[in-house]
């Protein structure tokens, strides 16, 4: 019975009162205010061009894009704007602007098609949109018409006030936290594209979170210099901008990511942590990837959005004994972070995705009898705090919640000290004669093949068995790798249930900007044509 209910064991957050008519953008200047670092720290550096925004010039250009927006563009509170962008260094300049006065973001995948913008512009019903000259011929005509960021006409948005007292007053533009500040469109790996709406309440529960875990793991002797390799326009990625300014975190921004572009970067502007997907760290390990670099800057990972395997956390280990490689654990719907992997101790754990963050509390939920589960039994992840986001789609209930707890469709247990462990999307897994198999288990042990360069694993309908776990494998070039040997080597590690009974060797596994794998494109691209 004391079981039911698993507490947070990190430290508590207090969060401003609930009415305080303040916005994400108030509560992040508010902590950087109190911050030691001098205004002349890099707030945002472009790695293709070595510019470099300190933050007193990060704050003059918010201002004076905050009060353009809304005197000439004429935006208000509630007013949608698409945002269309690779990553740049406008692009968090840009969020803390609309967000400032109360104008809702809604940040969209670059490389989308014309129909999936459309359906984007349905879901959040824009009025402006902000793009690039590369992606913005694209999008539908809006009423206010696309802003492009890369242009002279916006660098001059942010900069041709820089001598106005800007001072005005937001008047009725102010937003209270209660206001929806975001629509993210969650991943989409298995269904249709959703809108998640977010509110500034819940964007101030992340930040405050996130700034406890950095209190949490100390004070260091300079600014942290941080890397993403992880899309703005993705949850991990939109948070960790707004939580990089309130901390007063130097972003080294990366508009097209390569592994040798990321490695060179971290050399070149002593990068201190990268937030990545698991495919970069499975990239880095192999052999003669990363040799050339000196990467003696980095002193933490911080990797999330999709499983990462025992095995390539072995090989990192040995490989870069001196960087600590930390799991974190979210979900669009939870405004991002629900758990990590904080400091040398707790980093020892490996395969968790780390402790719960303050101020959330979760239940392991066995999915057929609804049953709440003790440690160490696998069930269903249920989350409840002030993170969990307003609803999707404007006007659809939240049916995902129930009592205020969300159901996060994720196969997890919990250990008895409080180390949650994910083990697959319950939507995932494969049926084997009854048996569960999950395919994240599989892709790891294949992963590790030094012949496999990538994996997926996915069910292939069987009349006796139901569905047999079947192997999508991409080969390393020069590798000589058959069918057999990929089923051997798998069969030796598992249990019977769960061995590898087909094999497809295929060219690339497609996967997401938040590198998951996109199992719906696998499907019909290795399984429509067996099947048929
Ligand atoms: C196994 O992926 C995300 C958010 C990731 C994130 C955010 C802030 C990680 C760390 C952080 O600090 O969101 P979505 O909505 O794109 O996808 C959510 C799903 C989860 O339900 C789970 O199935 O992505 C999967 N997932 C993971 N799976 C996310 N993180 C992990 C993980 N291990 N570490």
């Amino acid at each position: 019975p004391a079981t039911k209910t698993f507490h947070s064991l990190r430290p508590p957050i207090h969060l401003p009162q609930e009415d305080a008519p303040i916005s994400v953008v108030d509560y992040v200047l508010s902590i950087r205010s109190a911050s030691r670092w001098p205004d002349s720290t890099a707030a945002l550096i472009d790695s293709a061009t070595g510019q470099r925004i300190p933050y007193s010039d990060l704050l003059k250009r918010h201002k004076s894009l905050s009060y353009y927006l809304q005197h000439v563009l004429k935006l208000s509170r509630h007013d949608v704007a698409l945002v269309i962008c690779p990553n740049c260094v406008q692009v968090p300049i840009l969020y803390l602007s609309l967000l400032s006065i109360g104008v809702v973001v809604s940040p969209g995948n670059p490389v989308s098609t014309g129909s999936e913008f459309a359906r984007l512009v349905e879901l959040s019903g824009p009025t402006i949109a902000f793009a690039t000259s590369s992606t913005a011929y694209k999008l539908p005509k809006l009423r206010l018409g696309t802003i492009l960021v890369d242009s002279p006409e916006f660098e001059s948005m942010m900069t041709h006030t820089f001598d106005l007292d800007l001072n005005l007053g937001l008047g009725p533009t102010q937003p209270s936290q209660s206001d929806v500040a975001a629509i993210l469109y969650s991943s989409g790996t298995t269904g249709r594209i959703k809108g998640v709406m977010l509110t500034h309440r819940n964007l101030i529960g992340v930040v405050a979170l996130c700034r406890s875990s950095a209190v949490a793991a100390g004070e260091r002797a300079s600014p942290a210099v941080l890397l993403y390799t992880v899309p703005l326009f993705h949850v991990f990625g939109f948070i960790y901008s707004l939580k990089s300014v309130a901390l007063m975190e130097t972003v080294v921004m990366m508009p097209r990511f390569g592994l040798d572009g990321m490695l060179k970067a971290v050399e070149e502007f002593g990068v201190t942590d990268v937030a990545m997907a698991p495919p970069v760290v499975v990239a880095m390990v192999k052999p003669g990837s990363s040799e050339r670099y000196d990467l003696s800057s980095l002193k933490s990972l911080v990797v999330g959005a999709a499983p990462l395997g025992k095995d390539v956390i072995a090989a990192f280990k040995a490989k870069f004994p001196a960087v600590e490689l930390a799991q974190g654990y979210g979900l669009t719907e939870l405004t991002g972070p629900v758990s990590r992997v904080l400091g040398p101790k707790e980093s020892k754990k490996w395969g968790s995705v780390g402790r719960l963050y303050g101020l959330l509390e979760a239940r392991i939920v066995d999915p057929e009898t609804q049953e709440f589960l003790p440690p160490g039994k696998q069930g269903e992840l249920w989350v409840k705090g002030p993170t969990t986001f307003k609803g999707k789609d404007r006007n659809t209930p939240r049916v995902l919640v129930i009592n205020e707890w969300l159901r996060t469709g994720d196969l997890c247990y919990f250990d008895d000290q409080g180390f949650l462990y994910v083990l697959d999307r319950l939507k995932e897994l494969i049926k084997y004669n009854g048996y569960q198999v999950a395919p994240a288990e599989l892709e790891q042990l294949l992963q590790s093949h030094p012949c496999v360069a990538d994996a997926a694993v996915i069910p292939y309908p069987d009349e006796e068995a139901g569905q047999l776990p079947f192997a999508c494998v991409v080969r390393r070039p020069g590798c000589i790798l058959d069918e057999r040997s990929v089923m051997e080597f798998v069969a030796k590690q598992v249990a019977p249930y769960k061995k590898i009974r087909r094999v497809a060797f295929v060219n690339s596994i497609p996967k997401s900007p938040a590198g998951k794998i996109l199992r719906k494109d696998l499907r019909k691209m290795v399984l429509a044509p067996l099947l048929t």
